[in-house]
């Protein structure tokens, strides 16, 4: 204990009494302390301390909730209260989450643990808490009114059974869900196999995070509960790029990345620089026979992937949701598209009436990560982030996978940007340009009478209407 202790108390955790203070002094004693957790950063792996040993996960910007063994059982607290989440540096959300975090601390166990849950509602409202995926009794399914009572305000409830299968899995409210998950009550559930798995490879390096996804307007603290579709904020683990770590590896190591979607729409979930397998589902491990190499996968709603490849391309490699309006932040976007509209006049005279005119997005929208354009107080840029070679104009889902020769065995640690070998990076053509030479109007693979693309055409996008649905 006194390791984690140790590991947990340099990272900003509060144990002990303060948090628990709902409880009645006689349920203290027979419940284990909860842990706490103040900050957002992604922590070390938590080494098992006791109980059968396994190779930790590493939770993108979280951390592993610490156990206590009582009699052969592991006792884990989780305490669902109000959270403030840093989202990206500079923005706080007001979320629901579990010890201090949202999303709540990852449970780590091990195939055939008996596994006993107190659960803590510290919220203005009943909870419970269902374990996506599991093998259980139905009566600790968590599903409020149809296996149990609700958990009311002030009570903690207990939740005991064995983790039967290996795989990567979620926990979350089955009560009030459309505000408790959009507040962004969930976490992530890894149970180790118990001894070497055919089908579960080792692996050097081993991440685990949630898809969410909420509503904050710009310049408040609190998600809209209502949205159904059109959420202005998709997040790695409620983060949001550039507030997302890298996910930092050494050259040849072998990967395990586990994605869980808890969010309201699918996120296709792309790595550049190399092929992975989808080697896990929420049903365990996949059969090898069903493996295909992949550079994209879909990640449905309530679903998990878990996807492995040998990082071999040293390099800075983007790792993103496909969707490219989920690769950017929250903006007031019912904003027409104004490629190709020239509205230099026109802006000039109305600049004379409004001083601060400016139109937005005549050159494409990459002039937004140009201009500092003055945001509200607790927002982010819609696109953002700067790399060595300048704005990257990403946000949301987005993150980077570093591979290093440098990085040491079990070194988590952000190492600087990529140095390229010489001759190795994308560059400018130097001198004049050759004369373009096009195809005739008449020739054969164009529609007679049409004139040939590029040849006194003009393309004008202009979208008035506001989008939505994502
Ligand atoms: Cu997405």
């Amino acid at each position: 204990m006194t390791s984690r202790r140790n590991f947990l108390a340099g990272a900003g955790a509060i144990t002990g009494a303060a948090a628990a203070a709902a409880v009645s002094k006689v349920a203290m004693a027979t419940l284990p302390e909860p842990v706490i957790q103040t900050k957002p950063d992604t922590m070390a792996p938590l080494v098992p301390a006791s109980g059968r040993p396994y190779n930790p996960v590493v939770t993108l910007n979280g951390w592993t909730l610490p156990w206590r063994m009582n009699n052969g059982v592991k006792e884990f607290h989780l305490v669902a209260e109000p959270v403030v989440r840093e989202m990206t540096p500079g923005f706080k959300a007001h979320l629901w989450g579990y010890n201090g975090q949202s999303p709540g601390p990852t449970i780590e166990v091990v195939e055939g643990d008996r596994v006993r849950m107190f659960v803590t509602n510290k919220l203005p409202e009943h909870t419970t808490i269902h374990w996506h995926g599991q093998r259980l009794p139905n009566g600790m399914d968590g599903v409020g009114g149809l296996t149990q009572k609700h958990i009311a305000p002030g009570k903690t409830f207990v939740y005991e059974f064995v983790a039967r299968r290996p795989g990567t899995f979620m926990y979350h409210p089955h009560a009030d869900e459309m505000v408790q998950m959009a507040m962004g009550m969930m976490g992530s559930w890894v149970t180790h196999p118990k001894s070497r798995h055919p089908l579960i490879d080792e692996v050097d390096r081993d991440f685990v995070f949630l898809l969410n996804a909420y509503d904050v307007e710009p310049g408040s603290y609190t998600p809209k509960i209502m949205t159904m579709l059109d959420f202005n904020l998709f997040t790695f683990n409620s983060r949001i790029f550039p507030g997302i770590d890298s996910l930092n590896v050494r050259l040849g190591d072998k990967v395990r990345i586990r994605i869980g979607n808890l969010s309201m729409t699918n996120h296709p979930m792309h790595l550049h620089g190399h092929e992975f397998l989808v080697t896990g589902t929420d049903g365990g491990p996949t059969p090898k026979s069903t493996r295909w190499h992949e550079v994209t996968t879909d990640v449905g709603v309530g679903q998990m992937r878990q996807v492995e490849f040998v990082a071999d391309e040293p390099g800075d490699w983007a790792f993103h949701c496909h969707k490219s309006h989920h690769t950017m932040n929250a903006m007031g976007h019912e904003v027409p598209t104004m490629i190709g509209v020239d509205h230099s006049k026109l802006a000039k005279q109305i600049s004379n009436v409004v001083p601060d005119y400016m139109v937005m997005g005549e050159r494409g929208m990459s002039d937004m990560s140009e201009m500092e354009m003055p945001l509200p107080d607790n927002t982010a840029p819609m696109m953002t982030g700067t790399g060595p070679f300048g704005p990257m104009e990403m946000g949301g889902m987005f993150t980077l996978l570093k591979v290093r020769r440098e990085q040491k065995r079990g070194d988590y640690s952000n190492p600087a940007w990529f140095s390229h070998p010489q001759g190795t990076v994308a560059y400018e053509l130097q001198g004049d340009l050759p004369p373009t030479t096009r195809a005739p109007d008449s020739a054969p693979s164009g529609k007679p009478g049409q004139p040939a693309p590029g040849k006194d055409v003009e393309v004008q996008i202009r979208k008035p209407s506001g989008h939505s649905g994502h």
